[in-house]
Parts: structure tokens; sequence; C-alpha cells
């Protein structure tokens, strides 16, 4: 009879339900792991830099922080609070600028104790005769040793001496143009076969054979030459010459910018009073640190550079200071982790940075679809550094809470700003504006 009632309880289905079960909690715990362990935002921004479109719910993800400019840091006032009223005052300030930055952001930038020399390792005439091509070994110099980069320049075969534009590439040297005479970069990693298919693969995005068209010689390096962008193996090149550990990626970049205009303030061909440093993203951001940081740059442009960029971090949009930190530690100072979700708490803005570049030129473009840099929120930081450039007695864009319309450019003598349509990259239509404004507001300034 016992046994009979027992029979009765179990239910053959019970195993096959219980397996099920099983594997939904096991299915639930690794999606509740991945959620915590991955930047989710990241994915999100993955896709955006990717072109894949964005469903409504998933933009309201990316763009749908506070946006709470409260605590913004003011450009015009001192380290005691009193308002700044001449350019000498704004000199000390700036110099407070830089050292914030320094301790909070982007870590220390060296200033001495290194050599850079430079060779002319190939050299030749390029597009049809309309361009000399130069490839430049730069060699950085430390007691540690020495680690060299590869610059690529072109210059318009005109005789005379050209501006230029120079920016660090992430594709490597042989990606920027279709030209089989162009070296491999030292530390770009990939084969025989790779590396020809990749040739000119990112000659959109350098725009050389209409920049030389127009007059303007265009200087590139690949950027893992000064540090390669791994968590874990970006300490190797030239950052790796230098003891200091809070010197991270965005510095070294910036600092292999600086290198670079080392050799082209030497070259008979170069106009060294008219040097426009320009950065896609990342590399935006290492731009604009470069161009606050050395006054050889006449111009910066930030193209698309978001977070830690030209985009305000109190924004609290599309990528944020805790999500960058979690995906790319090496990027910057270790303390610049502790604002994640406590930027309020940031002795400094992006704004503050962007007024660093004043009185020298400073160019901001953004892109449309690319919500993760927060197209809006570097347009506030435009606008929110205009002071420096006004105190310089220079004309500033008219204030405005709105970003100007779609491929419609907004200039003045002291800046720039055009949000492009389409995605997060740097492309043609963004070079028309750049040339057009340097042929307008640069060349002769
Ligand atoms: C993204 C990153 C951005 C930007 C971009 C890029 O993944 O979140 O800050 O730097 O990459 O460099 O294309």
């Amino acid at each position: 009879m016992k046994e009979e009632r027992t029979k009765r309880r179990f239910r053959w289905y019970w195993i096959p339900l219980g397996l099920i079960g099983l594997i939904l909690l096991l299915i639930g715990g690794l999606i509740a792991f991945l959620h915590s362990m991955l930047p989710w935002q990241n994915l999100l921004a993955a896709t955006s830099n990717m072109k894949v479109e964005l469903s409504e719910k998933q933009k309201a993800y990316v763009t749908g922080g506070e946006r709470d400019y409260s605590t913004l840091p003011e450009v015009l006032a001192a380290e005691d609070g009193t308002v700044i009223t001449d350019t000498q005052q704004f000199e000390a300030r700036r110099e407070q600028i830089l050292e914030l930055f320094e301790e909070n952001v982007y870590g220390p930038l060296p200033k001495d104790g290194f050599e850079t020399s430079f060779e002319v390792v190939e050299e030749g005439e390029a597009l049809d005769g309309a361009a000399i091509r130069k490839q430049i070994r730069i060699t950085v110099s430390t007691g540690k040793g020495s680690s060299d980069a590869l610059m690529l320049l072109y210059l318009p075969n005109t005789g005379t001496p050209s501006p230029v534009v120079i920016g660090l590439n992430t594709g490597g040297n042989h990606a920027a143009l279709d030209d089989g005479n162009i070296l491999v970069s030292y530390s770009y990693d990939a084969d025989d076969e790779k590396i020809q298919e990749e040739r000119g693969g990112r000659a959109y995005r350098w725009n050389i054979r209409d920049s030389i068209a127009r007059g303007y010689a265009v200087a590139t390096i690949y950027s893992g030459d000064f540090a390669p962008d791994n968590r874990d193996a970006y300490g190797t090149r030239v950052i790796s010459l230098f003891d200091e550990e809070e010197f991270k990626a965005v510095g070294a970049w910036a600092f292999g910018l600086m290198r670079g205009i080392d050799y082209l303030v030497t070259d008979e061909g170069i106009d060294a009073a008219h040097i426009a440093a320009v950065g896609h993203s990342r590399l935006g951001k290492a731009a604009i640190w470069a161009g606050v940081n050395d006054t050889r740059i006449g111009m910066v442009i930030s193209n698309d550079s978001g977070n830690s960029g030209a985009s305000l971090s109190r924004g609290n949009r599309g990528e944020t200071v805790c999500s960058i930190n979690k995906v790319f530690p090496h990027w910057f100072c270790s303390k610049y982790a502790q604002y994640g979700k406590n930027e309020n708490e940031l002795p400094v803005d992006q704004n503050l940075l962007l007024a660093a570049v004043a009185p020298r030129l400073l160019y901001v473009a953004s892109a449309e679809d690319d919500l993760w840099a927060d197209p809006q929120g570097a347009w506030n930081g435009l606008m929110a550094a205009k002071d420096a450039f006004a105190l310089y007695g220079l004309p500033v864009l008219p204030d405005s809470e709105e970003q100007p319309p779609v491929d419609t450019p907004l200039w003045c003598e002291s800046m720039g700003y055009h949000v492009r349509s389409g995605w997060h990259d740097m492309e043609a239509a963004d070079w028309e504006f750049y040339l057009t404004y340097m042929d307008t507001y640069f060349r002769d300034r």
C-alpha cells in the first residue's frame, strides 16, 4: 500500500522538466554574468560604429542619461574662484588646466629626458607627380634605450612650403593610400597577404589626393608605434622608454603626434607656422591632448572624439567615464576610473580642455548617427569653452543650445563645428569642411 502511494507521486515528465529548468537557470546565469562583466553599452557602441541600425529602444538606452551641467567647471574662473578678465590670467589658468588633466584624466606627458632623431628612409614622386612622398624614421631615445616610429608624409610638389595636417592612424600607414611604395609600419602586425589586401583601404579617411590638390601636406603615423592599443600589451614600443606608470596610451599617442611635429618643423617643404593636428575618435582624444600641450599646433581638429575628447563627461550620454575606463583602462591614468558614475566630482570637464586650445583654432566635428560619441555633448563642450577664445578678442560662435543642422557647418575665426550625416568615421565630407575652413581662416593666419 505504502509502496503504491510513492509510485503515484512520481511523474515521468519531472525529469525533462527538471532538465529544462536547469538549462534555463544556466542560461540565465550566463546572461547575468555577461551583463555584469561586459560593458553592455559598449556592445551598442560597437553596433553603432559598425553601421548597424539601432532600434529606438537601443537609441534610448545610449541617449538616455541625465544631462545635468550644474557642476560644470567654469573656463574663466581662477583656482580661488575669482573671475579671469585678461589673457595673462588665462595663461596661468591654462597651466592649471593642463595639470588637472594630467593628474585626473590622461596622466603626465614626458616633457624632457628624451631625444628625438630622424632619418628619411624613402622618398619619391607620388600621385602622378603632384606630390612628394617621404617616409621618415623617428627615433625616440631615453636612458633606457630607443624605439622607432614610421611617419608617412605627402607634400604638394610645388617647391614652396605647405601647411600640413598631421594625424595618427589605427590601420597602419599602408592603408592610408593606394601606393605600393608605402612601407609597413614598424609595429603593424600582419602577414604579407593581409597587408596587400589592406593597402589603401583607409584612403577615404586620409583624403591625401584631394588635400595635395588643395595645397596641403598630410602626415600620418600608426598609433601602435607609440603604444599598442591593447590593455595587456600597451606598455611596449615608445611608451616603454619611460618609467612613469601613469603615462598611458592616449598620452603616448599625443606624445607621438608631437614627435612627428619635431620632424615636420625641420622639413623645408612644410610651412611650420601652419600645422593642424587631426584625430578620429580615440585618436581625436589624443589630438586634442597634443594640441593643448604643444603650441606648434596652430589648429586642432577633433573628429568624433566623443567621451574624454570633445564631449562633456557630465552629459552622461552615450559612452560614460565609467564605461570607457572599464573597457579601455590602458588609455587613461588610473585615478580617472574613480570618477565613473561620479562625474560631478571631476575637477575638470572637457570644455576646459577645449578652452586650453585658445587662442589657436579649434574645429570640432560630430556625426549624426554616432550617438555613442554624444554629438550634442560635443557641441555643449564647445559652447562651454568659447569664453576663452573671446577673451583673446576673437569672434566666437553664437550661443545656442542646439547643434547646427546636419551637414551645415558653423564657422568663425576661432572655431568651427559641423555634424555630418552618417556614422562614426572620418570621411571626404568631413575633410571638405576642414580644408575649406583652413582655406578661409587658417592658411593666412
Ligand atoms: C569606441 C570607444 C570610443 C572611441 C571609439 C573609436 O569603442 O568607446 O571612445 O574611441 O571606440 O576609437 O573608434
